[in-house]
């Protein structure tokens, strides 16, 4: 068979593009080359749906030992007595979560998507938003999550489920106070760590598994594994309002997550990528992650730092994770804008919404910014500071195309000392 060079050619183009810009969206990273090796294996020809041991087809002996070498890692990692590695994103792994835990119409309490929530967490262009009844918590105007206004909404409206987690804030989160009050009405605590996942896991900060009942995931951000989702527990628990069991016992919650992964939300899960999670846990057990998380802290400091000597207002003032988001407003400029126009001198990130935002989620007055990425390619405090002056001359010369030109030169050269995946030549 002929090789399909159109595909081939596309993907060594995107390779070129990773390679030679700047790549500071919070939400991706690079993994290793054997985490990609792994994906691009013979397990995707294998149909396993169900669970090792209790397959609905044949033939399942190998995978069987791929997925619990994953779940085994993955337990190791956080520290938790069970987990499910089958979700193919996050999304999917929240959507088993509501499955697993509510009924359609009940209420939940999540952070608004425009204080820096995540779509999943009631947005009503949503299945969360458009089957349970989200109710919503914001930040200060200090950029900070209104606990006070939780609690509030949660002794008034007392919600089943609690969600903690989010896509664009930047500081650590008290989950010990949200257990608290959950406690009080009765509702389970969900800490969606998609974006701090790794800096967990690297215990760099605070422990969701201490306070939270459900912790959910994807693993291709600062875990730097495939593209997928994870659920867990570290300690399981009876749910007092799902359906018994047909002996009329309560169930554990481990079995209605697994039941709402599949059949539930999903079908066959992708063993090949489950076969890369299990890599990728393999490279955080292996002792240099800490330092990686560490980098990845140092990093986003550093550029916070810089970015606030040259004027740029972050939200919440600065960030105790990987990324930061800034009001571009004292600016004149627009997110829209500003992603555009560093796009051009290919340094990525994306246009986001600010607490308290006048504009569109289309235009939006604010940019998020992570590190993640940057410091897997090898960068460390001093880069931060070039980083942020490319970014500025860019932004402040937006319609200086020549200026613009420049910039792309520049960061292609300066890319030259942080060689991604030179084995793939
Ligand atoms: N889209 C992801 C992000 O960029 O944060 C969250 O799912």
């Amino acid at each position: 068979m002929q090789k399909d060079t159109l595909v081939f050619d596309l993907i060594n183009k995107e390779l070129d593009r990773q390679r030679n810009g700047i790549e500071l969206i919070a939400s991706e990273n690079f993994t290793s080359l054997q985490v990609m090796q792994a994906m691009g294996t013979v397990p995707t020809n294998k149909y396993a749906e169900g669970y090792p041991g209790k397959r609905y087809y044949g033939g399942c002996e190998v995978v069987d030992e791929i997925e619990t070498l994953a779940i085994e890692r993955l337990k190791k990692v956080f520290n938790c007595s069970w987990a499910n590695v089958q979700p193919h994103s996050g999304a999917q792994a929240n959507g088993a979560v509501f499955l697993a835990v509510m009924k359609p119409g009940e209420k939940f309490l999540g952070l608004d998507l425009s204080m820096g929530g995540h779509l999943t967490h009631g947005s009503p262009a949503n299945f969360s938003g458009k089957t349970y009844h989200a109710l919503h918590y914001g930040v200060t105007k200090d950029g900070i999550v209104d606990y006070e206004q939780l609690e509030a909404i949660a002794r008034s409206e007392k919600p089943k489920m609690i969600i903690c987690g989010a896509s664009a804030y930047s500081r650590d989160w008290d989950y010990k106070r949200i257990r608290a009050v959950a406690d009080e009405i009765g509702a389970v605590v969900f800490a969606d760590i998609a974006h701090p996942a790794g800096l967990i896991a690297a215990g760099l900060l605070n422990d969701p598994f201490d306070h939270c009942h459900i912790v959910s995931s994807t693993t291709h951000k600062t875990l730097r594994g495939p593209r997928g989702g994870i659920i867990m527990l570290r300690h399981d628990f009876e749910n007092p309002w799902a359906l018994k069991d047909p002996k009329g016992n309560l169930r554990m919650m481990s079995s209605l997550l697994d039941l709402a992964v599949f059949p539930g939300t999903q079908g066959g899960p992708l063993e090949h990528v489950i076969a890369a999670k299990a890599v990728a846990f393999g490279e955080i057990l292996d002792g240099s992650f800490k330092a990686y998380g560490q980098q990845v802290i140092a990093n986003a400091q550093a550029m916070a730092k810089a970015l606030v000597a040259r004027g740029y207002q972050l939200i919440s003032g600065g960030t105790d994770n990987h990324l930061m988001l800034i009001d571009l407003r004292n600016k004149n400029l627009t997110g829209k804008k500003a992603q555009e126009t560093l796009d051009k001198a290919h340094i990525t990130l994306n246009k986001n919404a600010v607490p308290f935002d006048d504009k569109s989620p289309f235009v939006t007055s604010g940019i998020r910014i992570g590190v993640p990425a940057v410091t897997t390619r090898g960068m460390k405090e001093a880069d931060m500071e070039t980083v942020v002056s490319m970014i500025d001359k860019v932004l402040m010369n937006a319609d200086d195309e020549a200026v613009i030109a420049s910039v792309k030169i520049e960061v292609r050269e300066f890319m030259q000392q942080f060689p991604l995946y030179p084995e793939l030549g």
